[in-house]
């Protein structure tokens, strides 16, 4: 029997034993939500034959994810990370642009479109089976919904949205702006950008054309990546600049088998799933990063972001099993992130000698505002909407004979991105990116964007800063106690608490609104005389 086999098997006899009893009748709190932790059967539910199945087809999916490797151009064999990766960052070239984003679609996303139905189902059987008679989840994706605790999550994440719409409407619409400069008549007339001419194979964080976009392009470059590669970084040496900045808050360093059996560079003998990962082996030193770092600043970002999950299983290892997880997903998601936005401020580049000539005047705080909305911003309508697919897709209100079509409605209304062929059925887009194949929730990323921002505020403060948006944590032991109290509770506690505790409010973009604030007023004169907005129209999509 595999580990997935025998874990499920255990977590049968256990899901039996607790079944016996009546949850509601125990007073101890904590008892009780352990026990109604323990009652969700989840993949177990299944059986044996189909949960192996289940098991196999995201093997499988993951597999033709992770293998691919395409050609660009006169170059073959190339695989996502870095080469691919590299080429959409850095390439400008319209064409070679989207023969890269072409040949990624064709080699993956494509290939798995008859395993993802199958897998469809066999996630909608394991929800329906895990509610064993009642109705709590009628689809795979009201299961995954479970982890936030509140029957109107959706409601309040599409509320969210709504609130940042307009500012991702204004970003958009100044990006386009400056890429005409570059693609001149190559831009569309339906006032959408091209999915490929962002930096990104998914258009999903826009930093990398910072180059062509930045408001004054005569400042000092923000993203470091040359100054990195002239201090002679190397991957080793941006996971030890991570662990400094957890333990100078008062967090502890990594353990030593987190140093000796972590992954932080591709290997050259074999094949691995390139996207990075963090392990949490379950005793109370095994905690792995799994990552083909590259020396540059979106990995250096990346780092943190990953290191934050190794934090946070530190931090709650000592809570009843199944305790052992984030207060909900987007906890877990923006942990690592939060460092990471002192990380990026100029001042703290400055400080660790990666910035020079740098003088934090009206231009300069504009550059930088600009560069973190390439990240943050330009992410969010990316975030809401793979899940939106998603729910629809497992509510059966996407039938399998149009899941790219409705895809590319989603990409098209939301991000307002157009693909730079016509896209058809035969294709399948989602596929294209990872957390499809692989079977990861992805909502959780949006809210962590969303409340990364509130933690952010709240450590300001707690640390004395000035203002929210140059504010960097670095060395706050007030920080790291406060990062101690509440990320230790793990999940034995509602999240909905947790954050109130933490930040005295609900879940809100007000946080991210006010960071950006400098930004949004440029943004405002700028686009005088620009249109904001898009037309939706279907004449990207045809059969
Ligand atoms: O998948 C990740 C992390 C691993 S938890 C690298 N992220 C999302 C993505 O890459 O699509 C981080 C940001 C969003
Ligand atoms: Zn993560």
């Amino acid at each position: 029997m595999d580990a997935t086999a025998k874990s499920e098997a255990l977590e049968y006899l256990i899901w039996k034993e607790v079944t016996k009893y009546d949850i509601h009748s125990f007073t101890d709190t904590m008892v009780k939500r352990q026990l109604q932790k323990l009652s969700i059967l989840g993949s177990a539910a299944l059986g044996p034959r189909d949960s192996a199945r289940m098991t196999e087809l995201v093997a499988d999916m993951e597999n033709i994810y992770g293998s691919a490797k395409i050609c660009v151009g006169k170059k073959c064999e190339l695989s996502l990370e870095p080469d691919v990766t590299e080429v959409m960052a850095r390439e400008r070239d319209y064409d070679l642009l989207k023969e890269a984003w072409i040949n990624w679609r064709d080699e993956t996303g494509k290939k798995m479109r008859q395993m993802y139905t199958e897998y469809v189902n066999l996630g909608n059987k394991m929800a329906i089976k895990s509610s064993h008679g009642s109705d709590i989840f009628r689809d795979f994706g009201e299961y995954w919904l479970h982890s936030y605790e509140d029957d109107n999550f959706k409601e309040k994440v599409i509320q969210l949205w709504n609130e940042v719409e307009p500012f991702y409407k204004q970003l958009h619409a100044f990006v386009r702006m400056k890429l005409r400069i570059r693609y001149g008549s190559r831009m569309p007339k339906d006032g959408t950008i091209p999915a490929h001419l962002l930096g990104n194979m998914w258009a999903q964080s826009w930093t990398n054309i910072m180059d062509d976009v930045t408001p004054y392009p005569d400042l000092p470059p923000l993203d470091v990546t040359d100054e990195m590669h002239k201090k002679g970084f190397n991957s080793k040496r941006m996971f030890e600049m991570a662990e400094e900045f957890f333990v100078s808050l008062g967090l502890d360093p990594m353990t030593d088998e987190f140093w000796n059996k972590s992954m932080f560079v591709k290997p050259e003998n074999k094949e691995v799933v390139c996207h990075a990962s963090a392990w949490n082996m379950g005793t109370s030193s095994d905690f792995r990063i799994k990552m083909c770092s590259e020396v540059n600043m979106d990995n250096l970002i990346k780092i943190h972001h990953e290191m934050g999950h190794i934090v946070y299983y530190m931090l709650y290892k000592d809570q009843p099993f199944v305790f052992r997880d984030g207060a909900n997903p987007a906890f877990h998601e923006a942990l690592g992130d939060v460092i990471a936005l002192s990380v990026s401020t100029p001042d703290h580049l400055k400080k660790v000698g990666l910035l020079e000539g740098y003088s934090d005047d009206d231009k300069g705080i504009l550059n930088f505002q600009l560069l973190m909305a390439l990240d943050k911003v330009a992410f969010l309508p990316f975030g809401f909407l793979i899940d939106l697919w998603r729910w629809d897709v497992f509510a059966n209100k996407t039938s399998k004979n149009e899941y790219n079509k409705k895809w590319w409605q989603l990409r098209l209304n939301y991000q307002g991105v157009s693909p730079p062929g016509i896209r058809n059925e035969e294709d399948f887009d989602p596929g294209s990116k990872y957390h499809i194949p692989s079977g990861t929730p992805y909502i959780g990323y949006f809210v962590s964007y969303i409340i990364q921002f509130q933690f952010h505020k709240t450590f300001c403060e707690l640390a004395n800063q000035r203002t929210l948006h140059e504010c960097d944590i670095f060395g706050s032991k007030e920080v790291g106690e406060k990062i101690r109290e509440v990320f230790s509770q793990g999940s034995s506690t509602p999240w909905q608490q947790q954050l109130l505790q933490l930040t005295n409010q609900e879940m809100s973009a007000k946080p991210l609104l006010e960071y950006f604030q400098p930004l949004r007023t440029f943004l405002k004169a700028e686009l005088k005389n620009e249109k904001i907005g898009w037309k939706v129209n279907q004449k990207h999509y045809g059969n």
